[in-house]
């Protein structure tokens, strides 16, 4: 053993053993998991692309989770994981760990005792599993990126300090910006529709604001918004288009790169049909009422009423996928576009309004917005909103707005259905619950 580090031996990844039979190769990473049986030591180093088990002999061995390197010769070793072991020369530990690990992270239950798992965030999220969950979740928004991108999209930033609430409800939080209301962003809603006018086309990827009372599987108090708007549209319709061809795009992306964090994980990607079957709210009403017996009260679905149109949908079309369309004004915020009658009347009671369903459950909302002046007023006075707290969204009205519509897509549960996770908060690397704010 050394304490010299060997400038002259580049760095191999673990997942590079295979192609480094016989040679001698420096590994870096953290001591996953550690093993002495009678004087012969095992350790399993993790690094960022995946893991190696490797041997050594009187190697005096660090607590879990140490930064170490690694010097010794790769020999094939068909019980070891990935089938190739390292035949330790040297151990330099770069960083000792001072305790161990609260969890054991090899063994770590995931998914079972969840809010030890969470308390201890800062260490348990090196777990593989946990690992796997984000680094997906960081190639859905790249592919989100680039396909947006490819189709003429800009990506923006607009505040997250702002100083009137875009979706209505009572789930703002407000702050005090010196001495003036304020509140956090419950969504980018308002700014995209403006930077439509300047860009046409718009995304955004950035955390968005929900102070939810009640803690379910599906809220959370701070989520990664999935936002789009896009100018020059005929309906809904090519809002829901643009939906279904950039789904296609994630889910082709996803199978190509993430394919052993898919397989550690057990999860089945979603085929995107060519066409996502499209269904109106009454229509959906109606059919969970004659087929599953289910009532729903209110205007909108209940997760039950979600849960049995997604099993409909896969059972008869074969589709994970459902297009919710033509919500009810009451169920929509002020800023949706009412539904069009065929004679070219406006619908006083129907929007143009839609939800995507996914594995059961809402994955996103969108709908084509109001883009004429008057009739945003008259929307803002229906809904018994202040005009002037909206004022500096309603101006640009004035100036000529496009037909647009968009949509926003809850990354976290997105993530979690895709990969069969029961709790959008493991679909977050620290999340934000009622009861949560630390770590
Ligand atoms: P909405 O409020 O329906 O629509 O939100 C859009 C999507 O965001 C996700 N989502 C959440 N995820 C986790 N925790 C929450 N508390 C939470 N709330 C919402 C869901 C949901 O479908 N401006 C519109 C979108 C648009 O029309 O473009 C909006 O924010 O996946």
């Amino acid at each position: 053993m050394t304490t010299q580090p060997l400038p002259h031996l580049k760095r191999t990844l673990t997942r590079e053993l295979p192609e480094a039979e016989g040679q001698t190769v420096k590994l870096l990473g953290f001591l996953h998991a550690r093993r002495d049986l009678g004087g012969v030591q095992f350790l399993v180093l993790r690094d960022r692309s995946g893991i190696a088990q490797a041997v050594g002999a009187g190697l005096d061995l660090p607590l879990p989770e140490s930064s170490i390197e690694v010097i010794g010769k790769v020999k094939a070793h068909p019980k070891a994981p990935g089938g190739y072991e390292v035949q330790v020369e040297r151990l330099r530990v770069l960083t000792p760990a001072t305790e161990p690990p609260p969890v054991e992270l090899p063994k770590m239950e995931w998914n079972v005792n969840p809010e030890t798992l969470l308390d201890y965030r800062v260490v348990t999220v090196r777990g593989l599993k946990e690992r796997a969950v984000l680094r997906v979740q960081a190639e859905l928004v790249a592919a989100f990126r680039d396909h947006l991108r490819a189709e003429g999209f800009t990506e923006i930033s607009t505040p997250k300090i702002v100083s009137a609430g875009a979706e209505g409800g009572a789930n703002l939080f407000p702050l005090d910006y010196f001495g003036q209301p304020a509140y956090l962003a419950q969504s980018p809603q308002l700014y995209k529709q403006i930077l439509v006018g300047a860009f046409e086309r718009v995304f955004e990827v950035a955390p968005v604001y929900r102070a939810e009372e009640h803690a379910t599987s599906r809220h959370l108090n701070e989520y990664l918004s999935l936002d789009v708007e896009m100018g020059f549209i005929e309906s809904e319709e090519d809002v829901m288009d643009l939906e279904n061809r950039l789904l296609a795009a994630i889910m082709a992306r996803l199978k190509e790169r993430v394919r052993p964090e898919l397989t550690l994980l057990g999860a089945t990607l979603p085929e995107v049909p060519d066409r996502i079957p499209r269904i109106t709210l009454l229509e959906a009403r109606r059919l969970v009422s004659e087929k599953y017996g289910h009532t729903v009260g209110g205007k909108d679905l209940d997760p039950e009423a979600e849960r049995l149109l997604s099993q409909h949908y896969a059972e008869t079309e074969g589709s994970e996928f459902v297009f919710v369309t033509k919500y009810p004004r009451a169920a929509r915020p002020f800023y949706t576009h009412p539904e069009v009658n065929p004679d070219g009347s406006l619908n006083p009671d129907l929007t143009r309004g839609f939800d995507l369903l996914f594995r059961g459950i809402e994955i996103t909302s969108g709908g084509q917005r109001i883009h004429e002046y008057s009739m945003l007023m008259d929307s803002i006075a229906q809904y018994r909103l202040n005009p002037e707290s909206l004022a500096g969204y309603t101006e640009v009205f004035k100036y000529g707005m496009p037909p647009h519509g968009g949509f926003a897509i809850g990354a976290e549960r997105l993530t979690a259905k895709l990969l069969g996770i029961a709790n959008v908060r493991y679909a977050r690397a620290f999340p934000r619950d009622r009861h949560r704010l630390t770590p």
